[in-house]
């Protein structure tokens, strides 16, 4: 088995980012870097969940001195009413995202700026919906679709309309559970009527709430973000990309496109591929545009458009310390407000783009369907005006790059599997090729690698150590968010990464044509893999808790993730996580969260904080699952 030599080590990613800290200094610029030191050590309260802000005879925090809040309120109560107003946040941030797609979706016209690309997954979807199609315009479909989308935020009465697509026997739980989530709407404000003063104070009808809450995100908010997005700019294909900073071009105008929301970055992709404005590029003597992605968008944009991703969460602000950003325009969600002001210690134009993300020192530019097109060309104009601004004595592009190959949703994965076997594919598609891969052993299992970096640990340093050991071990991975830019980064994307895989993970990458790390898309795209793992336990004829197919999160950080982690426990699927969640000061909700959802779901939390340790868990809770199906 080859190294993994070809590859870029963590060591020479970090070597990158001190040589880049080295031009803040220069440019008297501060980077998270500084504000870690000064955040060090962190509130052990807070660290604990058990500080409590829900009413103002407080703040009250549990300590030896005060075993409970003013109003009685225990560390347990505390403590769960901090995470189930966690996990409320992230499902409104996933779904409100798709609830602004769902309303693109409404205005899309024939002639407009947002069109249908996708028109076989709208007519699947209508009627998985019931929206009459036969003999309709295919904008009238669409504009019912999207009202039926918008209705599962707030439907008085009824469930998630996606909870059908999963198996049989996990909707009956889930009714018996009394988690079958009901409008998303609904469960978050539930999640914040029974975290307000005087509620609910059993921990464990907290952690059950948060579950329904998860659900209504995964099967509900992400999943129709995913669907619409796919409907409206293209369900992606496999396609060739390369990651990390060495995308940035010395010759080119740079635009950084960042956030999360594909209805701005598509549009600002879309105009800078126009003709007028690539010579407009030209005449201020730049060689051409160059877009590129950060984060989640630049999932979004790598799967539908190749575009190349400068990096993840912690390299936001890398992108600017090059000196050779000249515009980095951002949507929602994972944005550091301190963006702004690194920008004016260099000669970066910063715009925001939504009311959700307002950021003070942004150019703002209030983004609307309606005049997209020229808000996004305004953008590119602004870009290219800046670009003879650059100082030249501030320019460091690392060489670093890696070739990826991106964009594996469900429907490629099938017809790849569909490619080694001939199966037959129904409307749904067939697992059954990787079915029988890991029933032989050929494939010990699967694993989804997901999330952000974070500073409370060696920054990627925990993806790269997990993904390592796992191909080596025949376990395939898909991954998404800022763990699938790691592996770009690293080179984990590129089909020649078969050569740090087992000999069956290798032999199947060969036979399907596959990287060894299936990359999935975005963080509200793991709704994917919830329909992946749905897919497999309905050929394998089995629930989703006993297929050997886990979840990690080795460096998690958002609200978003515990709200992702919670519809993952809630189908099944256990979570295994490198950060601890902020409830350990409760020994409750310490149990709760990870033995106590597994008497409801079937699954719960594996937390440990050493990725070498984690990653043998992982492996043994993989292979303590095929004991338990016999194989
Ligand atoms: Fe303190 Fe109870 Fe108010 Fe929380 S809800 S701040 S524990 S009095
Ligand atoms: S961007 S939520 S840092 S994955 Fe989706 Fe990355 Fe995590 Fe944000």
């Amino acid at each position: 088995m080859k190294t993994l030599e070809n590859m870029t080590t963590i060591e020479q990613m970090e070597e990158v980012t001190a040589k880049l800290k080295e031009q803040a200094v220069k440019s008297g610029a501060e980077t998270y870097e500084d504000r870690v030191k000064q955040q060090t050590p962190h509130c052990k309260f807070g660290e604990d969940g058990v500080c409590c802000k829900n009413c103002s005879m407080g703040p009250c925090r549990v300590s030896a001195r005060g075993k409970r809040g003013i109003c009685g309120a225990d560390a347990h109560a505390i403590a769960g009413r901090n995470y189930l107003r966690m996990i409320a946040a992230g499902t409104a941030s996933h779904s409100d995202h798709a609830r602004e797609i769902l309303h693109v979706l409404r205005e899309a016209k024939k002639d407009g700026g947002y069109q249908i690309r996708d028109e076989a997954k709208l007519l699947r979807l209508a009627e998985e919906w019931n929206v009459k199609t036969e003999g309709r315009d295919i904008y009238d479909v669409a504009h019912d679709v999207a009202n039926v989308g918008l209705m599962e935020f707030g439907k008085p009465d009824g469930y998630q309309l996606f909870t059908k697509r999963a198996p049989a026997e996990r909707q009956e739980l889930w009714k018996k559970e009394g988690v079958l989530p009901r409008a998303i709407d609904r469960e978050i404000a539930t999640s914040l009527h029974m975290t307000h003063m005087g509620n609910t104070a059993d921990a464990e009808y907290l952690v059950r709430q948060g579950v329904r809450t998860g659900l209504s995100n995964g099967w509900g908010g992400s999943m129709i973000g995913t669907e619409i997005t796919d409907i409206l700019f293209g369900t992606p294909q496999e396609r060739a990309s390369e990651g990390n900073l060495g995308v940035l071009e010395k010759n080119m105008v740079n635009l950084v496109v960042h956030g999360h929301d594909p209805a701005f970055s598509e549009m600002v992709v879309t105009a800078a591929e126009l003709k007028e404005l690539q010579d407009y590029a030209k005449s201020k003597g730049a060689k051409g545009l160059n877009v590129v992605g950060l984060c989640c968008t630049a999932n979004e944009v790598a799967m539908r458009h190749g575009v190349r991703m400068a990096g993840n969460f912690l390299q936001q602000e890398n992108v600017i310390l090059t000196g050779v950003c000249d515009l980095m325009c951002v949507d929602v969600q994972c944005i550091f407000p301190a963006l702004p002001k690194l920008a004016d210690c260099f000669h970066t134009k910063f715009v925001t783009s939504s009311h959700i993300a307002r950021i003070p020192g942004a150019i703002h530019i209030e983004f609307a369907p309606e005049t997209a097109m020229e808000q996004a060309k305004e953008i590119v104009k602004m870009a290219i005006d800046n670009y003879p601004n650059r100082d030249e004595g501030k320019i460091y592009i690392p060489e670093t790059k890696q070739p990826a190959n991106v964009g594996y949703p469900c429907e490629v994965i099938i017809s790849k599997l569909d490619g080694v076997t001939n199966s037959h594919v129904d409307q749904l598609g067939s697992y059954r090729p990787a079915v029988d891969a890991i029933r032989s052993g050929v494939l010990r299992g699967a694993v989804g690698i997901v999330g952000c970096n974070n500073p409370r640990v060696r920054p990627d340093y925990s993806h790269f150590a997990i993904m390592e050991e796992l191909l080596k071990n025949d376990v395939l991975i898909v991954a998404t968010g800022c763990a699938a830019q790691l592996a770009t980064k690293a080179g984990l994307l590129n089909k020649e990464a078969k050569w740090c895989c087992g000999d069956g993970l290798r032999r199947v990458c060969d036979l399907a044509d596959i990287p060894p790390i299936l990359h999935m898309g975005a963080c509200v795209d793991i709704s994917r893999i919830l329909l992946l793992v749905a897919g497999i336990a309905r050929d394998w004829n089995v629930d989703m808790n006993q297929l050997p197919i886990v979840g990690v999160a080795p460096e998690w950080m958002s609200e978003k993730a515990v709200s992702i982690a919670n519809y993952c426990i809630g189908s099944g699927i256990d979570v295994y996580l490198g950060i601890q969640p902020q409830v350990m000061g409760s020994t409750q909700m310490a149990e709760l969260i990870t033995e106590g959802t597994r008497k409801i779901t079937g699954a719960g939390y594996i937390i440990d904080t050493d990725p070498k340790s984690l990653v043998k868990k992982i492996i043994d809770g993989i292979e303590a699952k095929r004991a338990a199906l016999g194989i």
